[in-house]
């Protein structure tokens, strides 16, 4: 079969770069059957020597210091995204309006007012478009849906899910920057709302319907920090702890905690969903294990069940190794860019597509506001 190319152009050479262009390497090898095959085209961004230096390492073909020109290159169908966050818009609305398709990394924008003209855009043009909310395509987290979606659980009454960090907790940190961007809430536009709630609540919308309404707090625990390019220590905007409590569409209760000061947790993204008949719990630092408890079980042997999610016949893993041997944190992109192009030859959306990611927005945005007014706020979310 000769393959279709898919010529990409990324923006950015920071850790996301790396886990996009990964994808990009591996998805050929272990999705033979796929029509499409990435073709590391061009990368862009400023510093020239070391986007050379990331260009010769990950096998681009070639590099351009400004993206504006990598966007207007003939040779480019799909531009993909992993600037700093208030670089998203600008760079989405070019691509789509010179035809190209677009992948970008999460959360969408800053806001949902800077979203939604990223949205019209891709859906004016008519491109493909996606946004990289990769921990859906975790084997484990894409087993949680299928039991949700076949009706194991019964009615859902609690999801409940955390992501905790420490990874801000010195003083000493600057905000801004290379690698710190994060921190800085002009090219953020959040702290753990957009950086790490976010993924909980795409991944939460996508198990459990939409958010109807939140209450939130949050805090910052340090507040002035030096900015890394005035070298004045300037008020610090970002949130650094976010708790939130929500209704469901469904009629569920949600609660939902993100820090960057959980002392000793690295990058656990937890949750757990309560129904009628059953219960599911899952967490990043043990990734192929989805724990599953059905008050259906014979008595004398009922009990919380650890599924090893690695069989042939489990979402994904007829692609990798032989039952027992795991996948980790890099599969769910390699497994994101496999659905990409498989959407491509069926000519369908790729989930989370802009506009789902714009519903993902809303809720942060009423999160953020709900803490500002300390109120409760609807989210206006049309989930599907
Ligand atoms: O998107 C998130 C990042 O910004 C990630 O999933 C984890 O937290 C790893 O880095 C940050």
């Amino acid at each position: 079969m000769s393959k279709k190319e898919l010529r990409i152009g990324l923006v950015g050479y920071g850790f996301m770069g790396r886990t996009h262009s990964n994808a990009y390497k591996r998805v050929g090898d272990f999705f033979p059957d796929l029509q499409y095959r990435p073709v590391l085209k061009a990368v862009s961004a400023r510093n020239a020597e070391r986007l050379e230096a990331f260009a010769k390492q990950w096998g681009y073909e070639s590099f351009e210091t400004d993206w504006r020109k990598m966007v207007q290159r003939t040779d480019i169908d799909a531009i993909d995204i992993c600037t700093p966050n208030d670089k998203h818009a600008e760079i989405a609305i070019a691509a789509a309006e010179a035809g190209k398709m677009v992948l970008c990394e999460k959360p969408l924008a800053r806001t949902v007012a800077e979203a939604q003209p990223m949205v019209d855009a891709v859906e004016k043009a008519g491109v493909a478009n996606t946004v990289w909310y990769n921990y859906r395509r975790i084997p484990a987290v894409t087993l949680a849906k299928q039991l949700i979606d076949a009706g194991k659980l019964g009615k859902i009454f609690h999801y409940r899910a955390n992501f905790l960090q420490d990874w801000t907790i010195s003083p000493e940190l600057p905000q801004g920057g290379e690698g710190l961007w994060r921190l800085d809430d002009n090219a953020a536009g959040s702290g753990v709302t957009g950086d790490l709630l976010a993924h909980c609540i795409d991944t939460a919308m996508w198990l459990n319907g939409g958010i109807k309404d939140v209450s939130a707090v949050t805090e910052t625990f340090i507040k002035e920090r030096v900015h890394t390019a005035s070298g004045k220590k300037q008020k610090v905007g970002i949130d650094d702890a976010c708790i939130f409590h929500c209704h469901f569409d469904n009629g569920s209760l949600g609660l939902f905690e993100s820090t960057r000061y959980a002392r000793g947790h690295k990058a656990l993204y937890t949750f757990e969903i309560n129904g009628q008949h059953a219960s599911i719990k899952w967490n990043l630092h043990d990734l192929n294990r989805l724990e599953y408890f059905d008050h259906r079980d014979d008595s004398l042997e009922r009990g919380w069940r650890s599924i090893h999610v690695t069989d042939g016949d489990m979402p994904y893993m007829d692609k990798w190794w032989v039952p027992g041997l795991s996948v980790g944190y890099e599969h769910s992109f390699v497994h994101q860019m496999a659905d990409f192009l498989q959407s491509l030859e069926e000519n369908k959306p790729c989930s989370p597509t802009f506009r789902e990611a714009q519903e993902t927005q809303k809720v942060c945005e009423a999160v953020l506001a709900s803490a500002a007014s300390k109120s409760w706020k609807e989210t206006g979310t049309s989930w599907p």
